[in-house]
């Protein structure tokens, strides 16, 4: 592997000229075979996790710098790979930490990373996004009023692309907390939800205690405008505990999930969590 390629989509190769079609139904599938993990194993293995997290965090900041400056295969940091393969339960759920913050002074514009699900252009006055119950029933369609009526929240901090840049980056948005507040009832006590871009191309898997986290916003702002549909308007997960790769652009489907929702990158040997 030379390193020295660049394109927009890393990190890894842009294969979103694969089959639309293929990939749809990949996703499907593998959404129907995950295992599922009942709810109490689950609240065993997050205190778990919790606890060994704690640990790993201590380590955390200058862990990241480490990584920064070790060998890249295919603009993926090595050592990356290696542990995140190796062992991807110390970088399960967990943040009950909070990441730092920074003064909006600090923040500069954020390249534009993956262009994956975003190819083309939407009109947003036609956007929204599904919510669907774990059974695929959907729970409401809804424009971006919704989200603007919601308690709204600035975020600086240090974006953190898993192919070795980062950015202080300054977001705003509602908390997703805040949303999932509307169903908490409906779908009680599910572990995870998946989101989608509307074509699908893209899709990302969260635990529930992390997208709960505060810090974990459904970005409408970057740099104090709009989101330009580049980085994802008009709705995108921005957080500083999670990589890059973890921040869906252009949000279509928001899924409830009972099992570990599919997820682009691990399905390409990252970790499923992602962790930072
Ligand atoms: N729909 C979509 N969202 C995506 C990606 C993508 O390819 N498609 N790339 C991810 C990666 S790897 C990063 S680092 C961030 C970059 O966000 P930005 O383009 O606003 O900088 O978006 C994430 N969200
Ligand atoms: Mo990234």
């Amino acid at each position: 592997m030379s390193g020295t390629e660049t394109t927009d989509d890393r990190p890894g190769p842009d294969d979103d000229r694969q089959h639309d079609d293929d990939r749809a139904r990949q996703l499907a599938a593998q959404t129907a075979d995950a295992p599922t993990i009942p709810v109490s194993e689950f609240r065993t293995r997050s205190r778990r996790s919790f606890l060994t997290g704690a640990a790993a965090v201590v380590v955390g900041g200058g862990l990241w710098r480490w990584v920064q400056t070790q060998d890249t295969d295919d603009g993926i940091p090595q050592v990356l790979r290696d542990t995140l393969e190796a062992n991807e339960s110390i970088w399960t759920a967990l943040p009950a930490r909070s990441a730092p913050e920074y003064d909006i002074a600090d923040a500069s514009p954020i390249q534009i990373n993956g262009r994956l699900g975003i190819r083309n252009e939407i009109d947003l006055d036609e956007w929204t996004v599904r919510v669907e119950a774990p059974d695929g029933t959907m729970l409401d369609e809804l424009d971006i009023s919704t989200f603007e009526a919601l308690p709204q929240y600035d975020l600086v901090y240090e974006h953190k692309c898993i192919e070795g840049w980062s950015n202080i980056t300054h977001w705003g948005g509602p908390r997703f907390a805040d949303f999932h507040a509307r169903y908490a009832d409906e779908v009680g006590d599910v572990p995870y939800v998946g989101l989608a871009t509307p074509d699908r191309q893209y899709y990302v898997g969260w635990d529930m205690p992390s997208i709960l986290h505060p810090q974990t916003l459904l970005a409408m702002r970057e740099h104090g405008e709009p989101l330009s549909q580049a980085h994802g308007a008009p709705l995108r997960l921005a957080t500083p505990n999670k990589y890059g790769i973890k921040a869906i652009k252009r949000i279509g489907v928001i899924r409830y999930s009972y099992e570990r929702p599919a997820d682009y990158w691990a399905e390409r040997s990252y970790d499923w969590y992602a962790g930072l």
